[in-house]
């Protein structure tokens, strides 16, 4: 059985490594070298050369190394088998952490602390509960109900967003372009984990900034996106916070990666920026989640359904 690796952005090299390594009796082959077509029956993937997998016969399945496929399904020549995407405990525990790290840090105003620390003064700041701050939740999918629930144990008030409407313990849902604003309303920190889709790019932009509520120790709305810099308008978030209409902006992913030298939101005071780390997985958790998906297909079991993607939604 032979697996084709077609990574560009990451190091393919230790790709290759890893899978020889954990699936010993697959062919591995490397898609920047000569090889032959008709040989591969499954590829992973990262961000590849748009027109590669077409040109595969013999593919039963398209293995995305990540659980966005925005950049696969941008491919229009992307032929019509299996695509699946990563959905594993190390990758949603990480990027739980990160999203966790960051309401904390605006809750327990980080910032504030720091500040007096640098003119070494001994002050005490407000910090009210953390049922007194509603987090909304832009998406329900995997990772947004899993930081929900870290969310709601640490007695986050909650309320969430999705396509269609979820049930999620202690988290009161809103579904669809018509709930927006409802749900806007209710949120003093957004979290958005939105994949990027056509009815998603752009959506956080300011009309949508100055729905949301804001809790007063926040000085405003907190923007805190992991999701994909599609969606995000980003001159409207830096004119959004110098207007106050925001308080504060986490982001992890940026209309163009790497973010350019001449960005704005790197010097700006209310930005806080992660170079789209915020699941950064351990890659052989990840290689194994693959191995795992391809001898399910090979032995013709089915592979969960929240691992293969709806090419129609885009997610
Ligand atoms: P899922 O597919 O499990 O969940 C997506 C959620 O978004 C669902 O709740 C879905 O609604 C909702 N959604 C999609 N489109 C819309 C829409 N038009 N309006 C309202 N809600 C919508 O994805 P994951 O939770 O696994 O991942 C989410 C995204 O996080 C990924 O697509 C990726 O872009 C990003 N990501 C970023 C990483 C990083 O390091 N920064 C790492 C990993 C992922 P419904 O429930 O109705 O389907
Ligand atoms: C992503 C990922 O989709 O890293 O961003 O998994």
């Amino acid at each position: 059985m032979t697996l084709l690796v077609a990574i560009e952005n990451w190091i393919p090299e230790l790709w290759l490594d890893r899978f020889r390594r954990l699936a010993p009796d697959l062919e591995v082959i490397d898609a920047r070298a000569p090889f032959d077509p008709a040989a591969a029956r499954f590829a992973a993937v990262w961000k590849p050369k748009p027109g590669l997998l077409a040109g595969l016969p013999k593919l039963e399945a398209i293995f995305n190394l990540g659980a966005g496929v925005d950049a696969l399904l941008a491919d229009p020549t992307l032929p019509h088998v299996p695509v699946v995407r990563i959905v594993d405990p190390d990758l949603t525990a990480r990027m739980t952490e990160w999203v966790v790290m960051n309401v904390l840090a605006r809750h327990r105003r980080m910032d504030d602390h720091r500040a007096a620390q640098g003119r070494a003064e001994w002050r005490s700041i407000h910090q009210p509960a953390a049922g007194s701050v509603t987090v909304g939740l832009m998406g329900l999918g995997v990772l947004g109900k899993d930081a929900a629930a870290v969310l709601g144990r640490l007695g986050f008030d909650l309320v969430g967003w999705s396509r269609s409407r979820q049930v999620v313990a202690g988290v009161e849902t809103f579904a669809g372009a018509a709930e927006l604003p409802a749900f806007l309303a209710r949120t003093d920190v957004l979290v958005v984990l939105l994949p990027a889709t056509p009815e998603t790019r752009g959506m956080l932009n300011r009309d949508l900034f100055r729905g949301l509520r804001g809790a007063e120790h926040l000085g405003g709305p907190v923007l805190i996106n992991a999701g994909r810099g599609s969606l995000q308008v980003e001159a409207d978030i830096v004119a959004a916070l110098d207007a106050g209409e925001l308080a504060h902006a986490v982001l992890d992913v940026f209309e163009v990666e790497p973010l350019p030298k001449t960005s704005p939101l790197w010097a700006h005071p209310k930005v806080t920026i992660t170079p789209h780390c915020a699941a950064d997985s351990d890659a052989d958790a990840l290689g194994r989640r693959v191995i795992g998906g391809i001898r399910a297909l090979m032995a013709g079991e089915a592979i969960d359904p929240a691992e293969v993607v709806d090419r129609r939604r885009g997610y």
